[in-house]
C-alpha cells in the first residue's frame, strides 16, 4: 500500500510504510520545529484538552440528560425545535437504547406522536401539520423499530413517497424544494431496506450517481463536483453497502482520507483545516467500520477526545472539548459520542449498526452483513 502525504509540495509516493507511521511522520515534522509552529498557533485547528476533562464514559449521566428532555416542561416540545422533532426523537430514544436504558421512555407516547406526523403523501414531517421530509421520514422509521413497533407503519405509502423523490439521473431530493444531496440517497436506501422494500428503487442508476459524485481524494460530495467532506462519505459508504456494491470504489484510498482526519488531540475534524467534533467521531468512524478499516485510528487518543466532550455535570455530550461559554450538551452530539465509544467495543453499551447507527439487537435480521 502506498500513500500521499497530506500536504502539497510533497506528492511523491510512499512505498511500504503504513499509513500510521505516514501520520506520525508528518506530525513529527511539525513539532520538531517549535518556531514555525508555533508561529502558526493561531490558526491551529485544533483544541487542547483541559485537564479536569472527564477520563472515562459517565453513562448514567448521560440516560439522566437524555430522559431530561422528556420529563422537563412537557416532552420534546421544549428543547427541540418543530423542524427538527421527530429526528430530535430518534436522537434520544436511540442513545436510551445504546445506554441499555430505553424502558426509561414513555414508549407509548413517543409512537403516538411520531406517527402523528405522518402525511397523506406516505411521508412523515418533523411535527404534526409539517411537510414530509426524507430525513424525518427515516428517523420515524428508525424510531419505530427500536421500540418494536415497525407494524404500525405502512411500509407500502412510506417507499412510494420515497420512490417519487428519486430523479432521472439517480439522486434524491430530500422533499419537494428539489435540493439534491447524496444525505438523501442514505435516507431512501436505508428506509426502503428497513421496510423489506429496497427493490422499489432504482438502485442501478442511484448508485450510478454515487459514483459521480466519488472525488480522486477518495473521499465524496453532495453532488458531482463538490468537495469531499466526512458526512457524505458516510452516506455514500452506508448507501453502497446497503446496495451491496462497496467493491465499486477503492476502498483503501477512502480509508486514507478519513484516517487523516484524526488530529493531534484525537479528535476528527469533518475536512482538512476544520476543528474536530464528537459527531465527526461518528461518521468517520462509522465508515471506516464499514470499510473494515477501523484499525486507521488511533484508539486511545480518540477515546481520550471523546471522554473529554461529556459535561460532568448536566450529563450529556458537546460537540469538543472546553471549559467556556461555548460548552453545551445536547442530543445530537450525546447519541453520536456514544454510538463512536460502541464501536470501539465499550462493553457497558449496547453493540451498534455502522450503517443504521441503531443497535444490533434492535436491527436482528435487518442487518447487512458485510464481510
Ligand atoms: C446539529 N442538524 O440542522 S440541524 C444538529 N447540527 O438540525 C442537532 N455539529 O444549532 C443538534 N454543528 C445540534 N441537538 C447540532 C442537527 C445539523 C447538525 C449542527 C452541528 C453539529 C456541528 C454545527 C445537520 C443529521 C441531521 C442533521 C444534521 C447532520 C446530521 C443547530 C444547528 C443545526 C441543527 C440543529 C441545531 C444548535 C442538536
Ligand atoms: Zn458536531
Amino acid at each position: 500500500m502506498y500513500v500521499y502525504m497530506n500536504s502539497k509540495d510533497n506528492k511523491e509516493p510512499i512505498v511500504g510504510l503504513k499509513l500510521r507511521q505516514v501520520i506520525r511522520i508528518h506530525r513529527g515534522n511539525v513539532r520538531r520545529n517549535p518556531s514555525f509552529a508555533g508561529l502558526l498557533d493561531f490558526a491551529r485547528k485544533d483544541v487542547d484538552l483541559p485537564q479536569s476533562s472527564p477520563k472515562k464514559l459517565l453513562k448514567g449521566l448521560h440516560s439522566n440528560f437524555i430522559q431530561q428532555y422528556e420529563k422537563d416542561k412537557g416532552g420534546y416540545h421544549y428543547i427541540m425545535a418543530e423542524h427538527l422533532r421527530v429526528s430530535g426523537i430518534y436522537w434520544c430514544v436511540n442513545a436510551m437504547d445504546l445506554t441499555k436504558e430505553l424502558h426509561r421512555m414513555s414508549a407509548v407516547e413517543i409512537i403516538d406522536y411520531v406517527l402523528s406526523c405522518r402525511n397523506k403523501d406516505g411521508g412523515y414531517g418533523p411535527a404534526p401539520g409539517h411537510d414530509s421530509h426524507l430525513l424525518h421520514t427515516l428517523c420515524a422509521v428508525q424510531t419505530l423499530i427500536i421500540f418494536d413497533c415497525l407494524q404500525k407503519a405502512d411500509a407500502e405509502s412510506i417507499c412510494e413517497y420515497v420512490k417519487g423523490l428519486q430523479q432521472d439521473d439517480g439522486s434524491f431530493c430530500g422533499d419537494l424544494s428539489g435540493e439534491v444531496d447524496t444525505r438523501f440517497t442514505l435516507c431512501s436506501f436505508a428506509t426502503c431496506h428497513l421496510l423489506g422494500r429496497l427493490s422499489a428503487l432504482n438502485i442501478d442508476s442511484a448508485v450510478r450517481f454515487l459514483k459521480r459524485c466519488y472525488n480522486t481524494d477518495g473521499g465524496f460530495g453532495t453532488r458531482p463536483g463538490s468537495e469531499s467532506h466526512s458526512g457524505q462519505i458516510y452516506c455514500c459508504i452506508g448507501a453502497l453497502a446497503i446496495a451491496g456494491r462497496l467493491d465499486d470504489i477503492d476502498r483503501d484510498r477512502t480509508a486514507e482520507w478519513l484516517a487523516f482526519r484524526q488530529c493531534d488531540s484525537g479528535g476528527l475534524n469533518g475536512r482538512p483545516e476544520k476543528l474536530p467534533d464528537v459527531c465527526y467521531s461518528w461518521w468517520v468512524l462509522a465508515s471506516l467500520s464499514i470499510l473494515g478499516r477501523l484499525d486507521f485510528i488511533d484508539q486511545t487518543s480518540m477515546k481520550k477526545f471523546i471522554y473529554a466532550c461529556q459535561d460532568d455535570e448536566t450529563g450529556g455530550f458537546a460537540d469538543r472539548p472546553g471549559d467556556c461559554v461555548s460548552f453545551f450538551a445536547d442530543p445530537f452530539h450525546t447519541v453520536f459520542g456514544i454510538a463512536a465509544l460502541s464501536l470501539f467495543g465499550d462493553e457497558t453499551l449496547e453493540e451498534v449498526d455502522p450503517i443504521f447507527c441503531m443497535t444490533k439487537k434492535c436491527l436482528g435480521d435487518l442487518r447487512i452483513e458485510m464481510f
